[in-house]
Parts: structure tokens; C-alpha cells; sequence
């Protein structure tokens, strides 16, 4: 089974991204899992290539699962995000110097896209593993989610068109300030895992609280 793990390269001024170092140690892990053959790629932090470079990742590859990662340096969790919506609106430039405000991702397009990763049963495998985690409810409004609208759109599209639509998502990961890079790592492994057993097996997602209050 394919799985496409993709990372971002360094943005808003920070030296690193940990989902680089994630996903080079993905690579070097994945031989000791027969069965899953793992293929990654780090996108630009770029609202004009980033959701390109994804596309042309996810029609390339023929993943059963795609599971793109980015940093969330305000959070302490690994965090599995639910949603991503058609919005694009960015507190700081991108690395190529643009800053859409309020800008639909796709004009006309659905409000909204769910994940179709098991968000809740990687939380949970994750917590068992003692490492902090949770389900999140936005994925942002900056290039992250721009690439999870566009994966989980391009996911929608295999699937009309009679093809297998990979079950795919987006997962945030702290700063190595919050948690070290080799724990990181190693929930990303979880991830994967995790989420090749459920395709596998083709049973639905765990069922656990995982929402939260305004
Ligand atoms: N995090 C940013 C973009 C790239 C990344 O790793 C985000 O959350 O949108």
C-alpha cells in the first residue's frame, strides 16, 4: 500500500520545519514495515505552487492514503485536523512574498472539505503512545489549509471519476521548542500506520469525543 507523506519547507523566519526531519526519518522507517511503501515530498510555502506541487504529487503517486503535514508553532499537540475550508487569508507573507486576504481557494467551490483519515483513531494510538495529541477543528487560513482544501478536492475528483479516492488529510505538528524532533517523528510513523491499518481494513473511524466548545 502507497502512502504520500508530504512535509513543508521553513517559513515565517523560522531556521526549520520539523515535518522535513519527519519526513526524512519516515523514509528510513518505512522498510521495517512490510506491506506499505511510503512516498514523501516537501511543498513550498506557497499559495501559488504549494497546492500545485500537492496535485501533481497525489496523481503521480496513486497513493491508497495521502497524509500531508505542516508546523503549527502556537501548538503542543499533534493535531489531526478535521476540516479544511475555501478560504485563503494570511497573517504573514508567504515565502514568495503573497498575502491573500479573504480570497476563496477555489472560486465557487464547497465552503468546506472533511478529512477522510481516521482522525480519531490516530489520536487515540497516538495518545497510548503518551504523546500528546488531538483532533482539530481548523487547519488555519495560510498555505496548510489551502493544501489539505486542495488534497481532499483532488481526493473528491479520483473518486467521481469512478477511480479509488485515497483516504487523506492533514496533520499539524508542534515546534521542536515543544516537542522533540525524534518524538515527532515518530508520531508521524504512528500516523501512517495507524492509517494504513484502517484502509486496509476498510473499518470506519474510531468513535471518540474529540470536538470541543467555542
Ligand atoms: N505550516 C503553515 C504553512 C506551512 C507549515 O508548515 C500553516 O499552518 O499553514
Amino acid at each position: 500500500m502507497r502512502v504520500l507523506v508530504t512535509g513543508f519547507e521553513p517559513f515565517g523566519g523560522e531556521a526549520d520545519n520539523p515535518t522535513v526531519a519527519a519526513l526524512a526519518a519516515l523514509a528510513a522507517a518505512a522498510p521495517a514495515h512490510p506491506g506499505i511503501a511510503v512516498t514523501t515530498r516537501v511543498l513550498p510555502v506557497d499559495f501559488a505552487r504549494a497546492s500545485e506541487a500537492l496535485e501533481a504529487a497525489v496523481r503521480a503517486a496513486d497513493p491508497a492514503a495521502v497524509i500531508a503535514l505542516g508546523l503549527a508553532a502556537g501548538r503542543r499537540e499533534v493535531t489531526p485536523e478535521r476540516a479544511a475550508i475555501n478560504i485563503a487569508d494570511a497573517r504573514i507573507a508567504d515565502n514568495a512574498g503573497a498575502q491573500p486576504i479573504d480570497e476563496p481557494l477555489e472560486p465557487g467551490g464547497p465552503a468546506g472539505a472533511f478529512a477522510t483519515l481516521p482522525i480519531k483513531a490516530i489520536t487515540a494510538d497516538l495518545r497510548a503512545a503518551h504523546i500528546p495529541a488531538a483532533v482539530s477543528q481548523t487547519a488555519g487560513t495560510y498555505v496548510c489549509n489551502a493544501v489539505f482544501y486542495r488534497l481532499m478536492r483532488v481526493c473528491q475528483d479520483l473518486g467521481a471519476r469512478g477511480g479509488r479516492a485515497p483516504a487523506a488529510g492533514f496533520v499539524h505538528v508542534p515546534h521542536t521548542r515543544d516537542m522533540d524532533q525524534e518524538r515527532i517523528a515518530a508520531a508521524v510513523l504512528r500516523c501512517v500506520l495507524t492509517t494504513a491499518a484502517h484502509v486496509r481494513s476498510g473499518r470506519p473511524d474510531l468513535r471518540a469525543a474529540g470536538g470541543a466548545e467555542a
